[in-house]
């Protein structure tokens, strides 16, 4: 009896590890194991050996084998006729698919896209150009005065002084690069990221996104930027915005001007976004300095131009309801994935 156990135990894993593949090999199997001459059948046999008070427990335990033999004589048979070399369980192919989780866009994308599109419509194209720039692109090509508060190492990320590179401060490296190549008249819209030395809070980042516009030909005029920027305006807001200029000044521009929209949370009534001006600076603008048109081989008697630039991650605040300007760059899913479908 204790002997039959054993052997029992030992064709037990004979079985768990029979491997034969295909039709012919469950074929074998079955004739081995289940046939009229099978192993199971001479067990069978075995039974009138066994004293009788160890019949009933000898009964079960081939019992158990028996069901072993035929659960592994199935599988087999099944894999033999779904083609045959497969082994484990076969593969349910009417089983849906796993869902892959679909990315957003970032709402700085979706705001840039937004903003750039209303003046590709104008017959602007878009230019790029890099983030680590030399000097001349940056600032001397644009006027801006040897002791200009904005070349101090303070305000900017150098990464050589002598030669100097640095990141760029603004998207004007672009217009700069696009005006030397000499070709006019010249209608583009340069979006990008932009990099000052500055604390990080809620309010500000060392780095952040602008879009800048230029237009050069001959006969442009301040109306010309009023009225292109005018339609931008209402585009972006829509048909009932107001809009004010203020004289301003930049080195590369002259004259200079910024643009206010009436408030678009209080419609001009007075709120804390507005600081209860009714107003909200979104942009800075002007006719392209005679010096700087100069600096790229452009003659300023023959053609004149306009210009403006606007920050990007201000606009998406407000319309997002942003309160902290560091979630942008965080990449945290629980906010990112709220910007689903804009
Ligand atoms: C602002 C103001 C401005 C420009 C950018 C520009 C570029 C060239 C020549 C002349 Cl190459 N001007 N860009 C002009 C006026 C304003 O940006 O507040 N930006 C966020």
């Amino acid at each position: 009896m204790e002997q039959l156990l054993a052997q029992l135990e030992v064709y037990r894993s004979e079985i768990e590890a029979y491997n034969i593949p295909g039709a012919e090999g469950a074929e074998k199997f079955r004739i081995t194991y289940l046939g009229t001459k099978g192993l199971v059948k001479t067990l069978m046999g075995e039974m009138k050996n066994v004293p009788s008070d160890k019949k009933k427990e000898f009964g079960q335990v081939l019992n158990e084998f028996k069901q072993l033999a035929e659960a592994k004589y199935n599988t087999l048979k099944e894999a033999g006729e779904a083609g045959g070399v497969q082994q484990g369980p076969t593969i349910d192919l009417s089983l849906p698919g796993d869902i892959f989780p679909v990315g957003t866009r970032h709402p700085i994308s979706s705001m840039r896209s937004r903003i750039v599109s209303i003046f590709q419509r104008l017959g602007f194209s878009v230019a790029e150009g890099p983030e680590i720039e030399d000097d001349w692109h940056n600032f001397t090509a644009l006027n801006l005065p040897e002791h200009h508060p904005a070349r101090d190492m303070q305000d900017t990320f150098y990464i050589s002084t002598d030669p100097a590179w640095l990141l760029r401060t603004h998207t004007s490296n672009i217009q700069i690069r696009e005006m030397e190549k000499g070709k006019l008249p010249l209608r583009i819209i340069c979006p990008g990221r932009v990099y000052r030395n500055e604390t990080i809070s809620a309010r500000s980042h060392c780095f952040f996104h602008q879009v800048e516009g230029l237009y050069i030909d001959e006969n442009v005029s301040f109306a010309d930027l009023k009225q292109t920027l005018y339609f931008f305006v209402q585009e972006m807001y829509g048909n009932d915005v107001k809009v004010r200029f203020r004289p301003s000044y930049f080195p590369f521009t002259e004259p200079s001007a910024e643009m206010d929209i009436s408030c678009q949370l209080c419609k001009g009534a007075g709120c804390n976004v507005c600081k209860y001006t009714g107003w909200l600076e979104i942009l800075g603008c002007g006719m392209v300095h005679p010096k700087v048109l100069e600096h790229c081989n452009i003659d300023p008697e023959k053609y004149t131009g306009f210009a403006f630039g606007m920050g990007v991650e201000r606009p998406a605040m407000l319309k997002y309801g942003i309160t902290d300007i560091r979630l942008f760059s965080e990449n945290d899913v629980r906010f990112l994935k709220q910007f689903r479908g804009v």
